[in-house]
């Protein structure tokens, strides 16, 4: 492909959950297919350093971090409230991104041929608008979680508000959504909060993206992604990217794989909820009970320590059975054979990545996407369940462990991920839809395709 030589694509990422790192990861796929292209990343100085400082120079030499405000004053002392600091970050775009923009584009001395930014940035449309270029959004998570905030007006409108009465109610009023129930959507859509109105607001800004790139593979949801087409100027599925593009090396500092191959074939539970939650304190406790009763082998990614001390008693009497550790290689755990189930919070990543390591879920949803993918996993794709009531409860959590280990229904489960795995195997493969996809997106990054 014909690369034009003065390309600078800004990249604006989103500094919180698991977004800037896919979207550092598709950078360095599109900066190694065009190397003749700049990229300026601009991101908070905290997530730059987390996300650069997992991969070695030599694998970003046309890739220069910028770090942009992050809007926390100084000496500013956190209320522990979870979405203060995205609040703060909020509260000063765009401005710090077009101080950013100014800085690469000086440091550069080449003007910025393309916005590539996380689809969550709606502002991009009249930048990239002023400044004559293309705007290629990233989405992070599945087809049909952008599709609900496209239809956010429709769904409020049809649903008169969501409310106990008309959880249940599907949204077969919508593409693709057959399956979803009003309960699945992301709590709050309507409320005039500063991350709900930045999500509606890309629900409406996005159909006049030039292109959406997003992390998932167009065999899964077709019919939500031939809507979005539909909507869309060009929509391109590009994952999933464990398989697509896994990580050269997996640090292992607990020792998870070694532990792992000491275990029998798909006969591990993987506990991990993300980068952002821990379950409170009754679920973590059902949980350890459920497993220490059933003696079923388990990896624990536990990511709030401070919440230990909840399970002290049942740590030392399982010492043997299970593995707590502070973060694991997930998707080499997920790969693993001897990993039988994965519980999870359904973030998108996790759903994506046991979808690569073939490994059936046990869903418990917390927010954001999350039910929606719960709903998709249990009803649509049938390659876990989730758990009975909504939340982890002794007794629910050992039938979910029963269904998947030992059921007829876990072993169709155990197939259809298979299958599934598969098909996303061929997605990525030289000749697959999202390696095409992703031929077509270099070409809109680079300025070939019309904008
Ligand atoms: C937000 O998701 P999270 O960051 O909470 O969760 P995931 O999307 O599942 O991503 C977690 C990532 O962290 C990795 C794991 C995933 O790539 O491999 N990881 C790991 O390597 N080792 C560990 O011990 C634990 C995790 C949000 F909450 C979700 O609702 C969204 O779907 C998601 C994407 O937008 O962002």
């Amino acid at each position: 492909m014909q690369v034009p030589n003065e390309g600078h694509v800004a990249v604006l990422a989103f500094p919180f959950g698991t977004h800037a790192t896919p979207l550092l990861t598709l950078v360095r796929r599109l900066s190694a297919t065009a190397p003749n292209l700049k990229f300026s990343f601009l991101n908070t100085p905290a997530s730059n350093r987390k996300i650069f400082s997992k991969i070695k120079p030599d694998d970003y030499q046309n890739i220069n971090p910028y770090d942009v405000d992050d809007g926390v004053p100084e000496g500013h002392v956190f209320s522990g409230h979870p979405l203060e600091a995205v609040e703060l970050f909020l509260g000063l775009m765009p401005e710090n991104f077009k101080n950013g923009l100014e800085e690469a584009v000086e440091k550069t001395g080449v003007q910025i041929t393309c916005l590539l930014t996380d689809a969550f940035y709606w502002f991009a449309a009249d930048m990239a608008a002023e400044m004559g270029v293309p705007w290629v959004a990233f989405w992070t998570a599945s087809p049909c979680a952008i599709s609900v905030h496209m239809y956010t007006d429709v769904i409020l409108s049809t649903l008169k508000g969501y409310t106990e009465e008309n959880g249940n109610q599907t949204l077969n009023f919508i593409p693709g959504m057959f399956a979803i129930h009003a309960k699945d959507i992301p709590g709050g859509i309507n409320q005039e909060v500063p991350f709900n109105i930045m999500l509606h607001k890309m629900g409406q800004t996005i159909p006049r993206v030039t292109a959406l790139a997003i992390n998932s593979f167009e065999e899964i949801d077709p019919i939500i992604t031939n809507d979005l087409k539909s909507k869309l100027k060009m929509v391109m599925n590009i994952g999933p990217f464990d398989l697509a593009l896994p990580p050269k090396s997996f640090p292992d500092e607990s020792g998870c794989i070694p532990w792992l191959d000491e275990h029998e074939k798909a006969s591990v539970a993987y506990l991990s909820f993300g980068t952002l939650l821990t379950p409170p304190p009754d679920e973590l406790i059902a949980l350890a009970e459920a497993l220490e009763t059933q003696r079923v082998p388990f990896l624990w990614s536990f990511r709030d320590s401070s919440k230990l001390p909840l399970l002290e008693g049942f740590l030392e009497r399982t010492s043997t059975l299970g593995k707590v550790v502070p973060w694991t290689p997930q998707l080499q755990v997920l790969e693993h054979p001897s990993v039988g189930v994965f519980i999870t919070h359904a973030g998108w990543n996790s759903v994506s990545e046991s979808i690569g390591g073939g490994v059936p879920m046990i869903c418990r949803p917390f927010f954001a996407d999350q039910g929606l993918n719960s709903r998709l996993v249990e009803e649509v794709w049938k390659i876990g369940v989730s758990v009975e009531g909504g939340n982890f409860t002794k007794s629910g959590t050992m039938k979910a462990l029963e269904l998947v280990f030992s059921s007829e229904k876990g072993v169709e489960m155990r197939e259809n991920i298979g299958n599934l795995k598969e098909k996303a195997k061929i997605a990525v493969g030289s000749d697959g839809s999202s390696t095409k996809n992703f031929v077509s997106l270099v070409k809109v990054v680079a300025g070939c395709e019309n904008a």
